[in-house]
C-alpha cells in the first residue's frame, strides 16, 4: 500500500508550486468523483511509494463551497496518513484558520510555512520553534518558489505518515465550550477516537452533512440549543470567535513583524 499525503491550504498559499516541485512530472490528472473540480496526484520525487494528493485551496472545512466538501470528504473517508498544510507566511493569521480545523481531524500534519523569502524580505520573524509547540505539529520554513526547505517539510511528513501517530490539538477552548464539545463527543460512535473533536464540533455548529453521516442523537440538539442561550451567540459564531482568540494569540507570541518591534524598542 503507498503512503498517502495531502496536500492542503488556502488559494495562492503556494500549494501548485510545491507541488509541482515535490512531484516533478510524476503526475496524473482527473477529476473528483461526481464533480468538475479537478484532482491532481503525483509520486513524491525519489519516493516511488508515496502519493501526493492536492486537495482543492481551501479557507475552511466547512460544507458551503464544493471545494471544502471534496477536501473534506477525502479527509474524512479516505484517511490519508498525514497532510502537509502548506500556509502564506505573509497572511499567517488568515491561513492558520484553516490549520486550526485541520488539526482537529487527527491525522498526522506537518505545517510548511511558505513564502518565507518574502517575509524574510519584509524583516518579519516568525517564531517557528514555539508555532510548532503552540499547534503540537512541526513547523518547517519552505519556499515553493525558490525549493528551498522542501525537502526537509517531505521528509517531515513521509515520516509522521510512517510513524502514524494520530496528532492531538494543544489548545483548547474556553471551558463552557470544552464541556459542551466533551458531552457531545461522548454521544459519538463509530469513529476513531482521535477523530471525535473534529466531528463534535461539526455537529455543535449543526453541520447537516455530518449530521446525515452519523445518524445523530437527537440530544446533542438540545445541548446546542442551551448553549446557544447561555452564551447568547449561534453555535457557529461561537467556534469561530474561539477560533480567532487562539488564533490572536498564536500571532501574539510567534509572529514579530518589523512595525511591531519599532514599537516595542521606542
Ligand atoms: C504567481 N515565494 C514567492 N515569492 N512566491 C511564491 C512562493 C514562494 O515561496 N510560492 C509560490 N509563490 P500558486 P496556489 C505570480 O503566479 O502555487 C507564488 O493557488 C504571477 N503569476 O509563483 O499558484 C507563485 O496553488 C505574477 O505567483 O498557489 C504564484 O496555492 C506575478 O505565489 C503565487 C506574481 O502560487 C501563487 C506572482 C502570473
Amino acid at each position: 500500500m503507498p503512503i498517502k499525503i495531502a496536500l492542503a491550504g488556502n488559494p495562492n498559499s503556494g500549494k501548485t508550486t510545491l507541488f509541482n516541485a515535490l512531484t516533478g512530472s510524476n503526475q496524473f490528472v482527473g477529476n473528483w468523483p461526481g464533480v468538475t473540480v479537478e484532482k491532481k496526484e503525483g509520486k513524491l520525487k525519489g519516493h516511488k511509494d508515496v502519493v501526493i494528493t492536492d486537495l482543492p485551496g481551501i479557507y475552511s472545512l466547512s460544507p458551503y463551497t464544493l471545494e471544502e466538501v471534496v477536501a473534506r470528504n477525502y479527509l474524512i473517508h479516505e484517511h490519508p496518513d498525514a497532510i502537509l498544510n502548506i500556509i502564506d507566511g505573509t497572511n499567517l493569521e488568515r491561513n492558520l484558520y484553516l490549520t486550526t480545523q485541520l488539526l482537529e481531524l487527527g491525522i498526522p500534519t506537518v505545517i510548511a510555512i511558505n513564502m518565507m523569502d518574502v517575509v524574510k524580505k519584509n524583516h518579519d520573524v516568525i517564531d517557528v520553534a514555539r508555532l510548532g509547540q503552540e499547534l503540537g505539529c512541526p513547523v518547517v520554513e519552505i519556499s515553493a518558489l525558490k525549493g528551498i526547505g522542501i525537502q526537509e517539510a517531505a521528509k517531515k511528513v513521509v515520516f509522521l505518515a510512517q510513524e502514524g501517530l494520530p496528532t492531538a490539538p494543544v489548545h483548547k477552548f474556553a471551558e463552557e465550550v470544552e464541556n459542551v464539545l466533551t458531552q457531545i463527543e461522548e454521544k459519538i460512535t463509530g469513529v476513531k477516537e482521535e477523530e471525535k473533536r473534529f466531528f463534535a464540533i461539526k455537529l455543535f455548529e449543526r453541520d447537516e452533512k455530518i449530521k446525515e453521516l452519523l445518524d445523530c442523537v437527537p440530544e446533542v440538539e438540545d445541548i446546542v440549543k442551551e448553549t446557544e442561550e447561555k452564551m447568547d451567540d449561534d453555535s457557529e459564531s461561537i467556534i469561530t470567535n474561539e477560533r480567532y482568540t487562539y488564533l490572536s494569540s498564536i500571532i501574539e507570541h510567534c509572529y514579530v513583524t518589523k512595525s511591531k518591534r519599532k514599537l516595542t524598542v521606542s
